[in-house]
């Protein structure tokens, strides 16, 4: 058994004209097919974590061989956040839900938690992610650099952004407020209030 590459939810070319179709298939067909040979190169001998669910294998980082660690927390991580990823974006969606009352609860106003959510991805140095994360039953917006993924710290990660410039250069050059701001028109809100609901205690 090895980790496989899953087809993007929607065509590549769906979330025109905020992300490119040109850079959804390199970033899908090109970067997040490499974490996967990678973890499948990095597991070759370590046949009890090849079966693992992706997300049982990231959270239990600790638990992995020293040797091979860093290497499963980058491509094992990068496997994790592009497919969940991939999951939050669609296309323009119309969607009223509960995770709404509790951004405004937590951030007063929708329009606060995106100027937050903002200027915490626009804090990213390098290579990173920025999160809307549950943290036991708060809202919270979170960091993490590399492919660091929140669920290693117990943490349940509900929205992301990818902020590696393989995410948006193509299109944006050195515009990164301008992707986010774009991100911003092809949020899966449905399925981020799945995932509050789920998991909120
Ligand atoms: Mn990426």
């Amino acid at each position: 058994m090895a980790y496989e590459l899953p087809p993007l939810p929607y065509k590549y070319d769906s979330l025109e004209p905020f992300i490119d179709e040109k850079t959804m298939k390199i970033h899908h067909d090109k970067h997040h097919a490499s974490y996967i040979l990678k973890l499948n190169q990095t597991l070759k001998n370590y046949p009890e974590l090849q079966d693992k669910p992706i997300e049982s294998l990231i959270q239990g980082l600790e638990d992995v061989s020293e040797e091979i660690r860093e290497s499963v927390k980058n491509n094992g991580g990068g496997h994790l956040n592009h497919t969940f990823f991939w999951s939050i974006l669609t296309k323009k969606l119309i969607f009223k839900g509960e995770i709404f009352n509790e951004i405004d609860k937590t951030f007063q106003t929708f329009e606060n938690f995106k100027e937050e959510f903002t200027k915490s991805a626009m804090n990213v140095f390098g290579s990173g992610w920025t999160w809307l994360v549950l943290d036991g039953n708060q809202l919270k917006i979170l960091n993490t650099s590399g492919h660091e993924n929140p669920i290693t710290h117990g943490k349940i990660p509900l929205l992301v952004i990818d902020l590696w410039e393989h995410a948006y250069y193509l299109k944006y050059q050195n515009r990164k407020n301008e992707y986010i701001e774009s991100f911003f028109n092809i949020i899966n809100w449905k399925k981020v209030n799945e995932l509050f609901l789920k998991y909120k205690i």
